[in-house]
């Protein structure tokens, strides 16, 4: 796996001695998605892909699988040209996802190098109590420069994650968190075996434009909402062979819900946070909204060839940086007013008159570090996109366990929308005043201005 330093550590070239000390602490210091980690120790299993991510290398100890995770502030990438001053595990954030079979015992050793006491939440895992993480009520947390021990069963298959529970505002604000994966042991009746697996998280940060820490005490009005740290078009498109049946697991670690839909597909739910979903009990669709706390696994015959966009459908989900306390311009006449206005303040622009599409080609001057709000190059223009969008490429040639990213669809000759060139008629147009399935008023229409007089004392015309 290019991009590790230090290396996945074989079981049998590790002396005795060096069993006796901790693991040697495994970092990434790349962003981009890292191929499957295919185990050469233990049982095998399918391993999945981490979008803009990897699987953390563990050596085998006495049929136990070690880990280390080490807690430390990092600098994540979100997007090309855009750096974040984060708090991760072994150089990102978020951490490495873990992954293990059904049944292994599994010890983690986790080492602080935080300015604060951390701990680790094995967030929907079967555990001894003492092994929750939740600091003050299970252990007690894990001070700067200590390093504590969690060692149990891996005993359901499933899709887990793992976050502090010790200051965790301001923990997952800056990007402490990790997924995991538990592979069934053999063959699952509700498990079904996948050509691709894929797994993020949803997570979200406060960064003012031009600065680069978030800012922990923001609750809901956050302005990066990214997957697994980074924003589109930071994010990695999910490549996949044509007829591949494809799995996506995705877990929610921001303050909201996130309707997670996918284009030209229908997919089912078959996990949630609890385990494998009965077979009776799922249905197709093509959006599934993933509340805070929670995670799906939903699957899909991926049998139609192209670009298809998978985005959150909440739309300011998939901006960037951006202002909410904009006025609505559409329709208002701007002419002269910038002109007037850049005698005074040489730096304003007049944004919104016609929507906000003009965002994109507008020669906006951006605080160093700041990422911009809507952008992204597709083949035909700008995607206006940011934030939580990324898309599947479903390809013929693709070949299987080939994760590279095949370039732009090429669409077959007549299959994409195009400018209507034939005669025109001059169309119906919407009339104000009645007309559509309403009858028209036979009275003549009184243009009417409605005065609101706020509580506070203030009115306005409208
Ligand atoms: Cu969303």
């Amino acid at each position: 796996m290019t991009g590790i330093t230090g290396g996945a550590i074989a079981a049998s070239a590790v002396s005795r001695v060096a069993l006796a000390a901790l693991p040697e602490p495994i970092l990434q210091t790349s962003p981009t998605t890292m191929p499957p980690l295919v185990p050469n120790t233990g049982r095998t299993y399918n391993p999945v892909v981490t979008l803009n991510g990897w699987t953390l290398p563990w050596r085998m100890n006495n049929g136990v699988k070690e880990f280390h995770l080490v807690a430390e502030p990092v600098v994540r990438e979100m997007a090309p040209g855009f750096k974040a001053h984060l708090w991760g595990y072994n150089g990102q954030s978020p951490g490495p996802t873990i992954e293990v079979v059904e049944g292994d015992r599994v010890r983690i050793f986790v080492t602080n190098k935080l300015p604060e006491h951390t701990s680790v939440h094995w967030h929907g895992q079967r555990l001894p109590n003492g092994m929750d993480g939740v600091a003050g009520l299970t252990q007690p947390a894990i001070q700067p420069g200590k390093t504590f021990v969690y060692e149990f069963m891996a005993r359901r298959p499933g899709t887990f994650m793992y976050h502090p529970h010790a200051d965790e505002m301001t923990q997952m604000a800056m990007g402490m968190m990790g997924f995991w994966v538990t592979h069934p042991k053999a063959k699952h009746p509700m498990i079904d075996e996948v050509d691709r697996d894929f797994c993020f998280l949803l997570n979200s940060y406060d960064i003012d434009p031009g600065s680069y820490t978030p800012k922990t005490m923001t609750m809901l009005d956050f302005n990066l909402w990214s997957w697994n740290s980074r924003i589109f078009p930071g994010i990695d498109s999910l490549n996949v062979r044509l007829n591949d049946k494809v799995r996506i697991r995705v877990g929610n670690l921001t303050m909201t819900n996130h309707p997670m839909h996918l284009h030209g597909h229908e997919f089912v739910i078959t996990g949630t946070d609890g385990g494998p979903t009965p077979k009776s009990t799922r249905w197709p669709e093509v959006t599934t909204d993933i509340a805070v706390g929670q995670m799906r696994q939903f699957e899909f015959l991926a049998d139609e060839e192209g670009d298809w966009a998978f985005h959150c459908h909440k739309s300011h989900h998939t901006m960037n940086a951006m202002g909410h306390n904009v006025p609505n311009l559409i329709g208002v006449d701007h002419s002269g007013i910038a002109k007037k206005i850049n005698k005074l303040i040489p730096d304003y622009m007049v944004m919104g008159e016609r929507g906000m599409a003009d965002m994109t080609e507008m020669e906006m001057p951006i605080p160093d570090n700041t990422a911009p709000m809507m952008t992204g190059e597709g083949p035909f223009g700008s995607v206006e996109m940011g934030g939580m969008f990324s898309v599947l490429k479903v390809r013929r040639n693709q070949k299987s366990g080939d994760y590279s990213n095949p370039g732009w669809y090429k669409h077959p000759k007549g299959t994409v929308a195009h400018e209507y060139n034939g005669p025109l008629a001059e169309p119906a147009r919407f009339k104000s005043g009645g007309g559509q399935s309403m009858p028209r008023s036979q009275r003549p229409v009184t243009p009417m201005e409605v005065n609101v007089r706020k509580p506070n004392g203030g009115h306005e015309n409208h």
